[in-house]
């Protein structure tokens, strides 16, 4: 199993697990309160009197003993240290904090600690065929939640009325929420990169773009789509439109198991240096989704180059923005397989005008 490998990988004899995403990733557990415990041999569940039930259901078909521990989860994850003569204690030194780690060392007498870094990250990059099935479903809420709200898109509609029903009709249909806050950006407001939906009323013509997604099962979905509304796009307009677009393109078409994340940034960005457009195109790529709607590998010159495997899931978002004209970004989630790709979004990429 997956937590042995890497115990025997840190040369450690036991791992504590705190962060609730890896907690649910390795045991199946959905709550907001329980650490695990592995041991070379032993899986523990540690959790109050609130969570025993949903535990037994969640974790023990996966292996896991509930222990249920009522004061402090410490004392009994210190208990089951010494019952298991553990003296090397792998943690995730990433998402402790300084006072969980004080309280550690409080109740850990004797032990040595040893950081996990980013190998939970790095585990998280290939998914399951499960986890796959439900960004896919998690992609298709985000497309049909779209598509509901195409006939408030108008003037005059405000950005945060759209963002709020955007999210209303996710949640409709089976959505936990959405995945971060919805930008919903019109006219100027496009050109930023991260415009989360405001007071702004939409104009009579120009760019809205969206950038939403969702939590389904605990799994992100990511989706930009950039629209013109109205029906006299400028020639700049369509040539900004359009060679984002190419350059999405060129970079999904070059998706396959070997290729590296920084040779698909260069793809796109190359396409769109060739068109005079680089500067406005400061960010990276893309990024992995999964748990989080950030994950490895960071797909973008800024991050490490990492090796496109099969059943990673990453977005592709290549983005001009030019500041008081306008942006667009369009960005689909794609599962990289052997030989090519899946596209997880079905909404249309074609220049939508309303
Ligand atoms: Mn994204």
């Amino acid at each position: 199993m997956k937590l042995n490998k890497i115990m025997d990988q840190k040369n450690a004899d036991a791992i504590l697990i705190t962060n609730m995403l890896n907690v649910r990733y390795f045991s199946g557990f959905t709550g907001t309160t329980g650490v695990v415990l592995a041991t070379g041999e032993k899986r523990y569940f540690i959790t109050d009197f609130r969570y025993t039930e949903q535990a037994d259901a969640q974790v023990v078909p996966n292996g896991f003993e509930v222990v249920r521990e009522d004061r402090q989860p410490l004392e009994r994850v210190a208990e089951l240290l010494k019952e298991n003569s553990v003296k090397r204690l792998a943690i995730e030194d990433t998402s402790v904090s300084l006072s969980q780690f004080r309280s550690f060392e409080k109740n850990f007498e004797g032990i040595d600690f040893v950081d996990l870094g980013d190998i939970f990250l790095r585990e998280r990059m290939i998914k399951t065929p499960e986890e796959i099935e439900i960004i896919r479903e998690a992609a298709r809420i985000t497309d049909e939640a779209f598509a509901a709200i195409k006939p408030l898109i108008k003037e005059g509609a405000v950005e945060k009325d759209l963002s709020t029903e955007l999210e209303y009709q996710m949640k409709k249909r089976g959505a936990d929420g959405p995945s971060f806050d919805i930008i919903v950006a019109s006219n100027y407001r496009s050109a930023m990169p991260h415009g989360v939906a405001s007071e702004k009323k939409l104009e009579s013509e120009g760019f809205v773009k969206f950038d939403f997604g969702c939590f389904y099962k605990g799994y992100a979905s990511d989706m930009t789509r950039t629209i013109y509304l109205g029906s006299n796009p400028t020639e700049k307009h369509l040539e900004v439109y359009n060679t984002v677009r190419e350059a999405q393109e060129l970079a999904v078409k070059s998706v396959k198991a070997g290729v590296t994340t920084r040779e698909l940034d260069r793809i796109a960005r190359e396409y769109i240096e060739g068109k005079g457009y680089g500067e406005y195109f400061a960010h990276g790529l893309g990024h992995g989704i999964g748990l989080q709607i950030h994950e490895y590998p960071g797909v973008s010159f800024k991050a490490e180059e990492i090796v496109l495997e099969e059943n990673m899931v990453i977005t592709i978002e290549p983005g001009i923005y030019l500041e008081g004209f306008g942006g667009v970004r369009i960005e689909d989630d794609i599962v990289v397989k052997r030989d090519g790709y899946e596209i997880l979004n079905g909404t249309t990429k074609d220049l939508v005008k309303l």
